[in-house]
């Protein structure tokens, strides 16, 4: 399983890369070598569709876009907003989720679309198009700041989504090499190295945007998803312009999209992605809020407070206490 992922996120040229040797660089994990481009770390393989999307998107104003920091419940959203937009009298066998992981449905810009090719001809795709990212919104191309199109922001309180990142990346490892040192990768995300990170910021470039132009920007915690997913999902449809007309669509929304259903379904309990080497199950685990007291100690869990404390700071964003 690690193989052809190690592969898609390291492998490039040695002449695609010369431009960044000299970036900074930091070994992610044991596994990484991320490069910081722009005040954000990235592997090479991210680097390269991320100036291809910059130089190339031409976004469209009713294109939705899904933008995250990892790990943060984003294939939740990655399912909650085909099924928003789809025809509200699809029955449940008609259900695209039954037979897509809800990576086909909102495929990524990064790690599928400009990875494959970094001029994509992308007119043929059904309106309104469907995009995730997990690019900081400084490096996301000025199509998509300055169209009308909409981005959906999925943030997570920063030690859940740690957990959740430690747990993911454990996944790509042997048996052999068992679970990576979670004090390692806790450092390193303390030091704000982490594929597309550091964390704070790239939540907060989105959520000081989001308070700026709140039609532009939809500023989503798993959280308050997790505390009242019907009142959310239905402020998400309103943002999309697909309010509901009855409470069963809603039900039947947040049901399809449930994290107990999503994982019962063959398509996601079986099979691996063709871009990125995963297995599809592992982007479904436990789906609490507050796992990290079951991983990290009283000692780790206050530090990251106080840093979160610190980052956050004057800036109105603060996560559930749990
Ligand atoms: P990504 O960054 O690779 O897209 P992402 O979906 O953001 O991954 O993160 C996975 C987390 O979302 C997992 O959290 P956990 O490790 O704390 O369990 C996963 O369980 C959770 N998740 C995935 N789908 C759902 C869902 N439908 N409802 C709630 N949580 C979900």
């Amino acid at each position: 399983m690690s193989v052809p992922f190690f592969s898609t996120f390291q492998t490039t040229s040695s002449i695609e890369n010369a431009p960044f040797v000299h970036l900074p660089r930091a070994k992610w994990v044991g596994a990484f070598d991320l490069y910081q481009w722009e005040g954000f770390w990235y592997t090479l393989p991210r680097l390269h569709a991320t100036i291809a999307l910059q130089n190339h998107f031409k976004s469209l104003d009713d294109d939705v876009i899904l933008a995250s920091s990892i790990k943060t419940g984003t294939t939740w959203i990655k399912a909650l907003i085909p099924s928003i937009m789809a025809d509200r009298i699809l029955t449940d066998e008609q259900d695209p989720l039954l037979t897509n992981h809800p990576n086909v449905l909102t495929p990524s810009l990064e790690f599928k679309i400009y990875r494959e090719n970094t001029t994509p001809n992308l007119s043929e795709m059904q309106s309104p198009r469907l995009f995730r990212t997990h690019v900081p919104y400084r490096a996301l191309p000025e199509s998509i700041k300055n169209s009308k199109c909409r981005i959906v922001y999925m943030s997570r309180s920063p030690k859940d989504t740690f957990v959740s990142m430690w747990h993911f990346l454990n996944t790509l490892r042997s048996d052999e090499e068992g679970p990576f040192p979670i004090e390692e990768a806790f450092e390193s995300f303390c030091d704000g190295v982490s594929a597309f990170g550091p964390f704070f910021d790239h939540v907060l470039e989105y959520w000081k945007v989001s308070l700026e132009k709140p039609n532009k920007i939809l500023f989503l915690t798993y959280e308050e998803m997790k505390h009242d997913p019907k009142g959310q999902v239905k402020r998400l449809a309103e943002f999309l312009g697909r309010p509901f007309e009855k409470e069963e669509e809603v039900d039947k929304v947040v049901w399809r999209c449930s994290l107990e259903r999503l994982k019962s379904l063959d398509v996601n309990k079986e099979g691996i992605d063709p871009w990125e080497g995963i297995a599809h199950h592992a982007y479904f685990r436990r789906g609490t809020v507050g796992d990290w007291k079951n991983h990290l100690t009283d000692e780790m869990a206050s530090r990251l407070d106080e840093i979160t404390r610190m980052k956050l700071e004057g800036s109105g964003l603060s996560f559930q206490k749990v």
